[in-house]
């Protein structure tokens, strides 16, 4: 009845029709109700209202029946939910790192990748991290769903029973493409995965210094490293490149010097690029340090 593509998916849907049952039910027995007094009790029949004295039985069966009902609805959500947070110990662990706006997936051995590839039948545990703000990782076909939060550590689990690919969303509204925040899960037999794993390149150590003022700044969530236009212009290729910009309300065409970049890091909004916002960023005044200013000037020379 149930699909076996996790191990909580029978769990939460036996969950999901029982409550859903149970609404149903009085869905139609309270609405059922309410018509056969409007018609029974209907004004033109002239039925004169009589006073009722207390009845405790009534009361009693009120209070209980519904008590139990809602005290079983917690329970099969309980029953459900705590496996959810027990990992088993032989679990294989991997990291998802949710950032704007894209999820990326590390393994054992500094290896790195966009999809989660997982083998069939076996516990996996996911550490859950967020680079910039908060991410959703959330998987509809294995029921589970759990925060990214940035600077906490969470985790999920699953054995994934059926092999196939399975949607992965984020669903935390992050931004302006948070929409496009998606992956996938690729179930795998053990042998298929191992090979998969053997070919993965090793993640290269990118030990520069720069880079790492900008990650640590939240700078790439809106300079895209790759040329790609997000809220601000990309960082690839700007380091000496022409650029038009807006002083006071006059363009003028100016050259990206390392001048020019720690003038935009301290004081953005005197020069902003045509084609660009005014006042969305924020000053660093204070923030960085006019020594990592010269290291991202540094890297950002090197990014072509
Ligand atoms: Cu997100």
């Amino acid at each position: 009845m149930f699909s076996n593509a996790s191990n909580f998916v029978q769990g939460v849907d036996s969950a999901f029709l029982i409550i859903t049952a149970i609404s149903v039910f009085f869905l139609v027995a309270l609405t059922g109700l309410m018509i056969y007094f409007v018609v029974k009790y209907n004004k033109k029949k002239a039925i004169p209202a009589v006073q009722i004295k207390d009845n405790s039985l009534l009361e009693i069966t009120w209070i209980a029946i519904p008590m139990i009902l809602v005290l079983y609805m917690f329970y099969i959500g309980w029953e459900g939910f705590i496996p959810m947070r027990q990992v088993p110990k032989d679990a294989m662990e991997v990291t998802a790192i949710g950032s704007m706006w894209k999820f990326e997936f590390e393994y054992a051995g500094n290896k790195q990748s966009d999809t989660l590839v997982v083998p069939i039948d076996k516990a996996v545990k996911v550490n859950l991290a967020s680079k910039d703000v908060l991410h959703g990782f959330s998987v509809p076909g294995f029921r589970i769903k759990e925060d990214m939060v940035p600077q906490k550590k969470n985790y999920t689990w699953f054995i994934a029973g059926e092999l196939g690919d399975y949607d992965i969303y984020c669903t935390v509204y992050c931004g302006l493409n948070h929409s496009y925040m998606m992956s996938v899960i690729r179930v795998v037999s053990q042998a298929d995965y191992d090979k998969w794993i053997k070919a993965l390149p090793v993640k290269k150590v990118d030990n520069n210094l720069g880079l790492k003022v900008l990650e640590k700044n939240g700078c790439i969530a809106c300079h895209s490293l790759d040329g790609s236009k997000l809220v601000g212009p990309s960082f690839k290729g700007l380091h000496g490149s022409t650029s038009e910009v807006t002083i006071n309300g006059v363009n003028t065409k100016i050259t990206v010097d390392s001048a020019y970049l720690e003038s935009s890091i301290y004081d953005p909004n005197k020069e902003i690029v045509v084609g660009y916002p005014q006042g969305v960023m924020k000053s660093y005044k204070g923030i960085i340090q006019k020594k990592d200013v010269e290291l991202i000037n540094e890297y950002l020379k090197t990014l072509k």
